[in-house]
């Protein structure tokens, strides 16, 4: 079950509420990854406590551990991982692409050796509805192919992108009909394709809309395609969408992006970038990004950005553990943390990171909410060009 209402608009961007079986969340907005049924170091509470409306798990990863029948023994993922607000479930077909020599696509199916024991399996469209009907997430994912940027060493070509959107669009069918043969209580959404090519997006929106799905996906976008081409995608594609649905953009991006898609007329995004980039020690900043490995932080007693209030950069402040003491963690302690290997330090920086974009999309939807979209996008930029530090 899945309800959305749109309740303003600025151009294309939209200001939502999706209302889903596991509670509301508010549109646009970041959906933290958590492909292992888990956002990599950050605690449920944590999670809840910088505003986080709904996470994403992997079905492929889940599937291959802990598996099914753990799974099935715990009633879902939500029950599993002590997060009983909405998740949306990605339906594998992406993950295992990005198994490259280990897979073997066909119309039927994936076939690929598991990379946790080298068993034989087999993903499908069935199959995967069939897990996540166990992990019972809130929106599932179709089975689709993500249409690669390059094949063999060359651009993808628009027939070899049409093939390979005509099977999405099969696998979009079949995945809808093992859905609701499964009985599933949740909302599965398809997801468009077509590579870099205008009309070819514009086919599989067409035919996926058709289908009436209760939401949409645009996949194939932010797999190594110069910047250009993913603005131009977001210029034509979401807007094309039913204005009533939510619209999902997967796997996209930095901050400029994510301020980009809303102006196209995406309401959802995921992207590993906040929390991948943390434990890599890259910051997100209103102020652009900085590299807490470098060693000019070495003693530097600011915070990672003195104007956020995440626990890591206003955590410190008012507490009875540190009363009187310093607001928030210097970026000098970041920087040691980091230099030993302790695991404080991805903890701290993925909180601030994750607290950075869902941050930047309550501003987005405060803009919404205040009409000035346009101009809180133009300010984002310049400020995110203007690095103080
Ligand atoms: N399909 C699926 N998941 C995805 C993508 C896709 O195309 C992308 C592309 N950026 C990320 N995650 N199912
Ligand atoms: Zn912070």
């Amino acid at each position: 079950m899945l309800q959305f209402q749109v309740h303003k608009t600025e151009g294309h961007a939209r200001r939502g509420t999706l209302m889903l079986n596991h509670g509301v969340v508010q549109t646009p907005i970041f959906m933290p990854v958590g492909t292992y049924g888990t956002v990599k170091g950050v605690m449920p509470r944590s999670l809840h406590e910088m505003g986080a409306q709904i996470i994403l798990g992997n079905t492929f990863h889940l599937w291959m551990r802990p598996g099914l029948d753990i799974m099935k023994g715990f009633g879902g993922l939500h029950q599993f991982e002590q997060w009983n607000k909405p998740i949306l479930t990605d339906s594998g077909g992406f993950q295992v692409w990005s198994l490259g020599a280990m897979r073997k696509i066909t119309e039927e199916g994936v076939h690929f050796a598991s990379p946790v024991n080298g068993d034989k399996l087999f993903m499908s469209p069935e199959v995967s509805m069939q897990i996540q009907t166990i992990l019972n997430s809130d929106i599932v994912m179709q089975l689709d192919e993500c249409t690669p940027y390059e094949t063999k060493g060359h651009l993808t070509t628009e027939a070899e992108a049409r093939k390979s959107m005509e099977m999405s669009r099969r696998w979009a069918v079949r995945s809808k009909a093992e859905f609701e043969r499964l009985g599933n209580p949740n909302a599965l959404f398809g997801i468009v394709q077509g590579g870099m090519f205008e009309n070819l997006r514009q086919e599989s929106l067409d035919a996926l809309v058709d289908m009436d799905f209760p939401g949409y996906a645009i996949g194939g976008v932010s797999v190594g395609e110069p910047k250009e081409q993913m603005l131009q995608i977001m210029s034509h594609t979401p807007h094309r969408l039913p204005a009533h649905k939510p619209r999902y953009l997967m796997g996209v991006g930095t901050p400029e992006d994510l301020v980009e898609g809303v102006a196209g007329g995406v309401d959802m995004f995921d992207c590993v970038m906040p929390t991948r980039n943390a434990r890599n020690g890259t910051i997100f900043t209103r102020h652009g990004d900085l590299k807490i490995r470098n060693a000019r932080h070495k003693a530097d007693p600011q915070p990672l950005d003195p104007s956020c209030t995440c626990h890591a950069c206003a955590g410190g402040s008012g507490v009875p553990w540190n009363d009187g003491g310093r607001d928030g963690f210097s970026r000098a302690y970041l920087h040691h943390l980091d230099r030993c290997g302790e695991m404080l330090g991805p903890m701290l920086t993925t909180i601030h990171n994750l607290h950075y974009y869902l941050n930047l999309m309550r501003e987005v939807r405060e803009a919404l909410d205040a009409g000035q979209f346009s101009a809180f996008r133009a300010r984002f930029k310049a400020e995110r060009a203007r690095h103080l530090s």
